[in-house]
Parts: C-alpha cells; sequence; structure tokens
C-alpha cells in the first residue's frame, strides 16, 4: 500500500513511522509513505497557504489553490481509491473503516489547520471524511498517524503469528481479555488457575468469558 500524506507540518509526522510495526511495514515494503506539503505550491514569492475567510470571521482558511494543485499532480501519478480529509466534522473512525481502507492500493489523507480548508477541496476533490473522535485537534497530523498505524498493522505480512490483528480489541466487536506473565505470583497476587492448567480449550473458554464480561460492562453499545 501507498499513502501520500498532505501536511504543512511533515516534521509532526517524522517519528511515529520509524519504529516498531510501521518500521517493520516499510522495511517489509508492505507500506510506501509519502509527504506532500501545499507550501511547495503556495502562492507569491511568499508561498501564502491560507487566507482569511470570505464573509468574516477569526481564522485563517487553507486556500484551494496550493491543495488542488497539490493532489492533481499525485492524481497524474496515479489512481488513488480515497482522498480522505481528516476533520473533526467527519465519519467518526472505527476498526471497520480501517478494515475497509487497509484493503485499499492508494490513499492521499489531507491534514487541515487553521480554521479549515477551502470547502471547494472537500467538494470536487475529497472521497472520505475522517474524525477520530469528538474533540478538537490543531491539525490533522495527528489523526493522519491513528489512521496510518491502524492500517499499516492490517496489511498481510506486516504483523506475525504473535501479534496477528485477528486477537485485537474490536476485531470482532468485543474488548480483548486480561493478559498475564511471569512471575505466576507478585506480592501475593496470582495469575488465574486457568491460564497456568494447560488445558487449552478452558483458556480458550475462560478468554472469550472474559472478553464478553469486559465489554459488557465498559463498552455495552458494541454488543447491540
Ligand atoms: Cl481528523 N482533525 C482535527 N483537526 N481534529 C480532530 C480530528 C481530526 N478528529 C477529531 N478531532
Amino acid at each position: 500500500m501507498r499513502i501520500d500524506i498532505i501536511t504543512v507540518l511533515p516534521e509532526l509526522l517524522d517519528s511515529p513511522f520509524q519504529h516498531s510495526i510501521m518500521k517493520r511495514a516499510a522495511n517489509k515494503g508492505l507500506l510506501e509513505i509519502h509527504f506532500h506539503n501545499p507550501r511547495d505550491f503556495g502562492i507569491g514569492k511568499n508561498k501564502q497557504i491560507d487566507d482569511y475567510q470570505y464573509g468574516g470571521g477569526a481564522g485563517m482558511v487553507m486556500m484551494i489553490q496550493p491543495l488542488a494543485e497539490c493532489i492533481e499532480q499525485l492524481k497524474k501519478e496515479r489512481t488513488y481509491d480515497e482522498i480522505i480529509f481528516l476533520t473533526p466534522d467527519g465519519t467518526t473512525y472505527n476498526q471497520s473503516i480501517a478494515n475497509q481502507l487497509s484493503l485499499h492500493e492508494n490513499l492521499i489523507l489531507i491534514c487541515g489547520h487553521y480554521k479549515g480548508i477551502d470547502e471547494r477541496v472537500r467538494i470536487h476533490y475529497v472521497t472520505k471524511e475522517i474524525s477520530i473522535g469528538d474533540y478538537v485537534l490543531s491539525g490533522g497530523e495527528l489523526a493522519a498517524a491513528i489512521l496510518v498505524d491502524s492500517i499499516g498493522r492490517l496489511l498481510p505480512g506486516v504483523l506475525n503469528d504473535e501479534t496477528s490483528a485477528l486477537f485485537d480489541s474490536f476485531q470482532d466487536n468485543l474488548l480483548a481479555p486480561p493478559v498475564y506473565t511471569r512471575p505466576s505470583e507478585y506480592k501475593g497476587w496470582k495469575v488465574p488457575d486457568v491460564l497456568l492448567s494447560g488445558n487449552d480449550k478452558k483458556i480458550d473458554d475462560w478468554r472469550y468469558d472474559q472478553a464478553l464480561k469486559r465489554t459488557k460492562k465498559r463498552r455495552p453499545d458494541l454488543l447491540d
């Protein structure tokens, strides 16, 4: 998969993809991430990318031309499955959307800043608008990092058997069961006997039961 990220702050995304699973995905050639700065298409000698909004009001708006030229240059090179704008008024992101997006070949993620982007970009270029939750971030970059991480780890070959995405919380609309590792007792706090029993069937049943209980208690909405 290839993900092109349009951002005025690529520095903000330097580190998140250089570690752990994301690094493995890149090293294996399974995930390619490229940054594009609309500033390179900015207007005039100041490379302007934002301006006051028509009708008045506080806050700058990202202009259409630098974003449009940036997007069009990319579209000349390849076909994109989705052009996603990260915005608090988009569809709330979840595992199901991550699963769907992970099946694509080429994605563009547009990170907004300031008061937002000229509506015409959304009307004429954007195919999907995603929010990562009901709170406001100062820009789309951290949201983009969350999409890339959640999508990247679903790509076939990125995770191994032990870390398989099949067992994640949410993958079957259940939260994950509790996990334990050595020692089997610490300060008198014991690991549940069943996990030390060696009985795979009993362990599976226990885990399923715990997942169900935890989901009922914490996220009953997932069971509807
Ligand atoms: Cl995708 N962007 C911004 N700026 N704020 C957000 C968001 C996205 N999702 C939740 N809040």
